[in-house]
């Protein structure tokens, strides 16, 4: 049986040692941060993915996975590190080096390195293969390597990870062939290879097309605003063209992949890249976008109080990192509005949220819906109608029955 070595046990690291553990595989779960560690011993994943937490005990219960801060010698290194953006919007590769040369010296003849974290075209072959060439051994010849990246959805990490279709890239076909028999231990969904630079490359235009349509969705919305028209029903209506599929528009794109992935396209390509560069300048401007639709909505009205619901970065998820709100947020504070805040699943955040939706509604002027967590789409408007001061409703999100809003009194507006 083989053993696994995993580096990072963050969103992507934890949920795939844990899965190979549930499978019977020996697995090591190499974390440099203590209290990542810690939490995942006492159960309490950094991602609150559903059932991650079970599935982690009982791996670690069943002794198939065990935690440390360091490497340990293996047939197979995981590497799942982070990669965030600079400010230059290159790629920070450092916790991918770091990741690598801490595996230097347990690497062996035979052995497998598999890169997951997302990288530019390139990356796995310039940067990590030298790295581990210091051990004497080549890649290719003595070692296999390839790059695995993840496609899975946050919210449905560990569902994904076992339906998905992926695309793996190996320095040759033999990594690629070890690689995919690794993974279909677990993984049902078809495996296809490439090389390294395209499997690289695969992962971020994946979510370039997603970050450029949801630009477009946005810049319809901005047009229809202003020529007074629905957008919500234009794109629905275009939406039952047989090959016509626009995305939502929305407060602005969130989370760590859509919004960061293009820029390291463009990064490496910037001359060319201008639909990419473009489509990340819209959606980078939805936050201002909604925030003077609140100013036009609330003028003439003193001393206003907004309510802002929402702080993760897209439904049903407690992750808040790039989310729109905090940038709508900031925004209306630098105006001298009174904010008030909620979100029921954000645990941390730079504002302190108000304990429920009653005490965030209490005498607003004018509430807006930034995340469409379940709770704020079920919301009554008749209580609401009774807490606010002023009745304004600006739903970025379409996720309110806008007849029911407007019954109770309320503008419903949306971008
Ligand atoms: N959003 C819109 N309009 C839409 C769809 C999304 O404004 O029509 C916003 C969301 O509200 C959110 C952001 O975009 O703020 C991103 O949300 P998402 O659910 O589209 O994507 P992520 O970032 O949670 O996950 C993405 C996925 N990529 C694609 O769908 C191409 C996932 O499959 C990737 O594995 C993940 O990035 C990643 O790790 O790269």
């Amino acid at each position: 049986m083989k053993k696994i070595c995993v580096l990072g046990l963050g969103y992507i690291g934890l949920p795939i040692a844990s899965l190979f553990a549930t499978y019977g595989l020996k697995v090591t779960g190499v974390d440099i941060d203590k209290e990542n560690i810690e939490s995942i011993r006492k159960g309490k994943a950094l991602a609150s993915e559903p059932d991650l937490n079970i599935m982690t005990a009982a791996a670690l219960k069943s002794g198939n996975l065990i935690t440390s801060n360091k490497p340990t010698e293996a047939d197979v290194f995981i590497i799942a590190v982070p990669t965030p953006k600079c400010n230059d919007n290159s790629c920070d590769l450092a916790s991918v080096i770091h990741a690598s040369e801490s595996i230097v010296t347990y690497l062996n003849r035979d052995n497998l390195v598999i890169l997951e974290s997302t990288v530019p075209p390139g990356t796995t072959e310039e940067v990590v293969k030298p790295i581990l060439e210091k051990s004497g051994l080549h890649a290719g010849k003595d070692f296999y390597l390839a790059h695995c990246p993840e496609k899975v959805l946050p919210g449905k990490i560990l569902f994904e990870l076992v339906q998905n279709e992926r695309v793996f890239g190996g320095i040759d076909k033999k990594s690629f062939e070890e690689t995919k028999k690794l993974y279909s231990t677990f993984v049902k969904g078809k495996i296809y290879g490439t090389n390294l630079k395209t499997a690289e490359f695969i992962k971020l235009i994946e979510n370039s097309y997603r970050d450029v349509n949801i630009a477009f969705a946005n810049e319809l919305a901005k047009i229809c605003r202003k020529l007074d028209m629905d957008i919500w029903e234009s794109i629905w209506f275009a939406n039952r063209h047989p090959r016509v599929n626009i995305h939502n528009p929305g407060p602005g794109v969130g989370g760590h992949c859509i919004a960061i992935d293009p820029w390291f396209i463009v990064n490496k390509a910037h001359e060319l890249s201008k639909l990419i560069t473009l489509a990340r300048k819209i959606n980078d401007s939805m936050p201002s976008y909604v925030v003077s639709i609140v100013s036009e909505a609330i003028k003439g009205i003193e001393n206003p109080t907004i309510s802002v619901l929402g702080a993760a970065y897209k439904a049903e998820i407690e992750d808040p990192r790039n989310s729109p709100a905090r940038e709508i947020i900031n925004l209306l504070k630098k105006m001298n509005f009174n904010v008030k805040v909620y979100d029921p699943y954000v645990k941390n955040f730079e504002y302190a949220f108000e304990p429920n939706i009653d005490a965030a509604l209490k005498d607003s002027s004018c509430i807006i819906i930034v995340t469409d967590h379940n709770i704020f789409k079920e919301m009554s408007p008749e209580r609401a109608a009774r807490l606010v001061k002023d009745k304004i409703l600006i739903d970025t999100r379409n996720c309110t029955d806008r007849e029911n809003w407007k019954k109770s009194g309320f503008r419903w507006i949306s971008i």
